[in-house]
């Protein structure tokens, strides 16, 4: 297949690069700093699993297929999200957050959205017993923390841009409300129309984020959404924990229950939550304002294009 090579850049460029990590870097450290001071217990991440996120259906996502690999009789899958494993881990530890690399094999023409990666760490953090609503002050607290930390960070100079001012609470709007407004492909234009960040709140999305027992067909789930045509930031929701709902849940996605099966074997006790993840590469560009979000990688993972080392 015919792949683009990755842009080598000048001089310049090469200095912006190095001028981005190290704002990535404080970003890093502010993060590490941030979910430490609020409690939460770090775990190391899970690369391979039995089961993992299948990343829909959701009109969001589109990837070819899921990575996996055979090992000594078993099929294990790159993680797409460690969510499954987030709903076991909150049951054993509490509250937990992970750096969390994924592997998402994203169709090659998203290479053009400026905003996907084949390869991107996600910050991933679940809360047992949380509410939506307590995840979204959490978030709110981190962006606000963050932008304070990098209020006068030398990059933003050295770039000849703004640091961003971040000044919750945010807005919130349901899809609905959305693609009412700015029609079913709401996420970018809206993000155009935006100078802060704002919610998204109630997707039909995957099995694992909870549907409301009182309102069916309503999803306790929440975007959070950078402005300025960035577009998706973060994605989080209360998740479903009891078993016979997520069975029906699977069931009527009509995904292929095999990949479930170790994780409906053990799904039985699992405790209410909600969580979030941010991809850390999207929260870099941003901040950054680069171009692409391959723009923040030192070594690119661009759908479509020839990944150099
Ligand atoms: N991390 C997301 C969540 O917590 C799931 C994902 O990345 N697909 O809901």
């Amino acid at each position: 297949m015919q792949r683009a090579e990755a842009p080598r850049g000048g001089r310049g460029e090469r200095e912006r690069r190095r001028v981005r990590l190290g704002l990535l870097s404080d970003v890093l450290w502010r993060t590490v700093g941030f979910f430490h001071e609020e409690g939460f217990t770090q775990l190391l991440p899970v690369m391979l699993g039995r089961s993992t996120d299948p990343l829909g259906p959701d009109p969001g996502s589109s990837v070819i297929r899921t990575a996996e690999i055979d090992y000594l009789g078993d099929r294990f899958y790159l993680m797409n999200s460690m969510i499954l494993h987030k709903q076991f881990a909150v049951r054993e530890v509490g509250p937990i957050w992970i750096l969390s690399p994924n592997v998402r094999l994203e169709r090659p023409e998203r290479g053009a959205s400026g905003k996907h990666l084949f390869e991107f760490t996600q910050a991933d953090f679940e809360v047992p017993r949380a509410r939506a609503a307590d995840i979204r002050a959490l978030v709110e607290r981190y962006f606000t923390e963050l932008g304070h930390t990098l209020h006068g960070h030398p990059a933003f100079a050295a770039l000849g841009i703004e640091p961003p001012t971040f000044s919750p609470p945010w807005r919130t709007y349901t899809t609905h409300e959305l693609e009412a407004r700015y029609g079913a492909d709401w996420e970018i234009a809206a993000s155009r129309d935006h100078d802060q960040p704002f919610w998204a709140l109630c997707h039909r999305r995957e099995f694992y984020d909870r549907e409301d027992p009182a309102e069916p067909g309503h999803y306790l789930n929440y975007d959070l959404v950078y402005p300025e045509g960035y577009g998706e930031a973060l994605s989080g929701a209360e998740r479903e924990w009891e078993i016979d709902r997520i069975r029906n849940r699977i069931r009527r996605d009509g995904i292929a229950p095999a990949a479930f099966g170790a994780y409906l074997e053990r799904a039985e006790g699992l405790i209410p939550s909600a969580g979030a993840g941010f991809g850390i590469e999207r929260l870099a560009r941003f901040l950054v304002r680069a171009p692409h979000v391959g723009d923040v990688q030192l070594f690119r993972r661009v759908p479509g294009e020839r990944a150099d080392l």
